[in-house]
Parts: structure tokens; C-alpha cells; sequence
């Protein structure tokens, strides 16, 4: 537990969601890349591929989406957006939902200036659904991203900025304090 207060926290809508039904993993991946170019972001191909190097991170890698250059100080552990929850939390907690938490972790990233979108694929085995966000697109639902059983997954923060805008976004992605309204 931590005290903390309350004009410290930011209180924002949750991104809007759609869901792109798939029937494959292969299809999944390329709707990946599709979003990924309608994002303005290049290398589609090449970020994908950085999937296979987030395994067992305990956080996401934060990727310039322009050199591919990674920008967490740590690369094993990544970086963990932290000190963000549901605004209304009257809901019962006692069963993981892996798509509202997704949801606000996914509307707290992408309202950094500097994040100009996230792929994420679980690392449960038993959840294929995965997604690709942004402020442009929202919360995009892919339902197969990987095949039922498998242990990879992770998360790719896509940055474009300066060093300096590296640091502040590191700042945000850890510390800042952010209610969602879903
Ligand atoms: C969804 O259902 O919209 C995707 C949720 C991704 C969950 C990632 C995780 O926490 O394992
Ligand atoms: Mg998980």
C-alpha cells in the first residue's frame, strides 16, 4: 500500500475497442502489419520478429519505432507500466480479466506523446487473443496471435522521439498515477 494524492493522478477514458476476428495465427500476425503500416510505422516485419526477444521479460521493451533501437535500460527486465487501475473498481477482482487490464495498461501507454503504438501477444498459454493499440486506432482485438499452448508473448512499446523524450516517457510509462474509465 501506498498514500498517495489524489491531484497526483490523471483520470482518463479507456481507448475505444474494436476486435478483428482471425481464424489463424499467420492472419493474425499480418493484421499486425497492416495496423503497423497504417500507423506510419516501417519495419513492420522487423518489430514483429523482436516478439521472439521479449520472452520472460518481466516488462515491455520499449522500441525506437524508426531505428529499432531498444531504449529500456535494462533489456531483461524491460519496462513495467506501473500505478494504473480501473477508475470504477467496485467489479470483482478475484478472476483475472486479461482484457481490462490489458485495456488500461494499453490506454495509459498510449497517451504518451512519444508512444505511437503497442502490440502485445499474452504469455499465457491458454490466451491467443492479443492487440495492437494506438491513439489513432484505439484498442484493436486480434483473436488468434499465436497458437493455443504456446508460452511466448510480451509486449513492444513503440516510441519516436529524442533521448531526453526517452527518459520523460520511461518516467510516465513507471511512475505516472492513472485512473481509466472503461
Ligand atoms: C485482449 O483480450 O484484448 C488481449 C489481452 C492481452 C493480455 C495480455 C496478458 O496480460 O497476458
Ligand atoms: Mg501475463
Amino acid at each position: 500500500m501506498e498514500r498517495i494524492a489524489a491531484e497526483d493522478v490523471i483520470v482518463c477514458d479507456a481507448l475505444p475497442v474494436t476486435t478483428c476476428e482471425v481464424d489463424t495465427a499467420g492472419e493474425g500476425r499480418q493484421k499486425l502489419k497492416e495496423l503497423l503500416d497504417r500507423s506510419g510505422i516501417p519495419h513492420g516485419e522487423m518489430i514483429l520478429e523482436q516478439m521472439k526477444n521479449t520472452w520472460g521479460m518481466r516488462g515491455a521493451m520499449l522500441l525506437d519505432a524508426d531505428s529499432l533501437k531498444r531504449l529500456e535500460p535494462d533489456h531483461q527486465r524491460g519496462v513495467r507500466a506501473t500505478y494504473m487501475d480501473v477508475a470504477d473498481s467496485g467489479d470483482d477482482r478475484s478472476q483475472k480479466n486479461h482484457f481490462k487490464e490489458a485495456l488500461v495498461l494499453a490506454t495509459k501507454v498510449s497517451s504518451h506523446k512519444n508512444i505511437i503504438g503497442e502490440i502485445c501477444i499474452s504469455d499465457d498459454p491458454d490466451y491467443v487473443t492479443g492487440y495492437f493499440a494506438s491513439k489513432e486506432l484505439g484498442y484493436v482485438r486480434i483473436t488468434k496471435l499465436k497458437e493455443m499452448g504456446c508460452p511466448d508473448g510480451g509486449r513492444i512499446f513503440l516510441f519516436r522521439g529524442s533521448e531526453e523524450e526517452a527518459d520523460d516517457c520511461i518516467r510516465y510509462l513507471e511512475h505516472q498515477k492513472m485512473l481509466v474509465r472503461i
